[in-house]
């Protein structure tokens, strides 16, 4: 379901890490001491509605048919997903491509997607980066609804996103 397409390279903290605890662990706990930050982004996130369904529809128009592209870091160097709110179709690929500010990842929110969706297949594992640029990670989503993601180097920074699939 998930695929990256060129070898991405662990941070050693992190590796770490997983000797005394399981990945499920720490990704929980991760997400659950930035939910709180994260509120601001999410509501500032819903103001630009309109505009971002506007973005999502050039985006769609201007790519492939069953195929968007989102960039990793904006040109002008913010830390960012570009465009960062996007619409597809069940099973439309995306592909997240690093563009600048790297290294990034793509990891969605457990209690944020679906229910019955299962983050972990969807995910970058959070250790993993994309390093170079160009480097990709491609995913598609099956199942109806909205689903938020992150960037674990950036997700401080704001460098989070949401994708709805209808
Ligand atoms: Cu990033």
């Amino acid at each position: 379901m998930a695929t990256v397409t060129s070898a991405s390279v662990a941070i050693p903290s992190f590796t770490g890490l997983k000797a005394g605890a399981t990945t499920r662990t720490v990704s929980s706990a991760k997400v659950s001491v930035s939910s709180t930050p994260m509120v601001g982004v999410k509501a500032s996130l819903k103001e630009l509605g309109v505009a971002v369904a506007a973005t999502a529809a050039s985006v769609m128009l201007a790519s492939n048919a069953m195929a968007v592209e989102v960039l990793l870091g904006g040109d002008d160097g913010s830390l960012a997903f570009v465009p960062s709110a996007i619409s597809v179709a069940p099973g439309e690929k995306i592909t997240f491509k690093n563009n600048a500010g790297f290294p990034h990842n793509v990891v969605f929110v457990e209690d944020e997607v679906p229910e019955g969706v299962d983050v972990s297949k969807i995910s970058m594992p959070e250790e993993d980066l994309l390093n170079a640029p160009g480097e990709t990670y491609t995913v598609s989503l099956d199942a109806k609804g909205t689903y938020s993601f992150y960037c674990s180097p950036h997700q401080g920074a704001g460098m989070v996103g949401k994708v709805t699939v209808n």
